[in-house]
């Protein structure tokens, strides 16, 4: 961690980092099912938005809506909302979001791995009590997931996007693969990349907004922006703003319950 803090200084300075002019953009870090979290934090952009006057707003999620926090139902469904609304919404599938939509579609390896990752959570914000729940087995708990998620809640997050360029940056869940060109990155990557991306000086062609990997506060160096705040586990839940070479942050902050720091495992 000393040596990210001090990365920035070698890095030598180049032309700021900038969205297209008349355009503006949010994106939000992981959310975790925190429902409440989240409702805290589309009101402040709504209101910044709001000051700031009038722009092309577009407004993104970098996956992980899900698992680990108590509210996920809720979460799929508010920002399903949201993008049949007329706001621009794009939205990031996570690693989390990939195993949901293989444990909701009937298998149990999935469904088991789903649940040791905070799945637990968000199958019990679906109508299931817990103790039917813990009585099933995992083939069992597969096939029960076919008809507690409804199928809209299932299609529209396999429907999530792997990457999305705007101007300078680049948005994506985890990260990018040092050294691969952006237009050829693979999916394992950009959902489930650590240290080979964090660690890493270079310049990638853009600047890199993700979530995936928590730290207490935001990570800002010149080839990377990481706003995973921990919304589960800290209560912060945090969005970059983005507007010609203007970098702003706006975080949403609330109580954390022991449960979800620790999810549990079934059995
Ligand atoms: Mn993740």
């Amino acid at each position: 961690m000393i040596a990210r803090l001090f990365k920035s200084a070698r890095t030598p300075a180049r032309a700021p980092a900038s969205v297209p002019a008349g355009r503006r953009v949010y994106a939000i870090g992981d959310i975790h099912g925190r429902h409440d979290l989240l409702i805290d934090l589309l009101g402040q952009i709504e209101d910044d938005d709001r000051s700031r006057g009038a722009a092309e707003t577009t407004l993104i999620f970098l996956g992980d809506l899900i698992d680990r926090g108590p509210d996920s139902r809720k979460v799929i469904e508010t920002v399903m909302a949201l993008s049949d609304s007329e706001m621009d919404v794009r939205i990031i599938a996570g690693n989390h979001e990939e195993v949901f939509v293989q444990a909701a579609s009937g298998d149990a390896k999935a469904a088991k791995f789903f649940t040791r990752i905070g799945g637990r959570e968000t199958i019990l914000s679906y109508p299931i009590d817990e103790a039917d729940y813990l009585a099933l087995e995992y083939d069992q708990l597969a096939e029960r997931l076919l008809t507690l998620i409804p199928r809209d809640h299932v299609d529209f997050v396999a429907g999530f996007d792997d990457a999305i360029t705007i101007g300078d940056y680049l948005f994506v869940h985890a990260g990018i693969m040092p050294g691969r060109p952006l237009d050829r990155q693979r999916t394992e990557d950009t959902r489930w990349i650590r240290d080979r991306f964090l660690d890493d000086e270079r310049d990638h062609g853009k600047v890199v907004v993700h979530g995936h990997t928590i730290s207490d506060d935001v990570e800002e160096f010149d080839n990377r922006i990481g706003i995973d705040t921990g919304a589960y586990c800290n209560g912060r839940l945090t969005a970059i703003g983005l507007e010609a070479s203007k970098r702003w942050f706006l975080c949403a902050e609330g109580e954390v319950h022991e449960e979800w720091r620790n999810p549990g495992t079934r059995g």
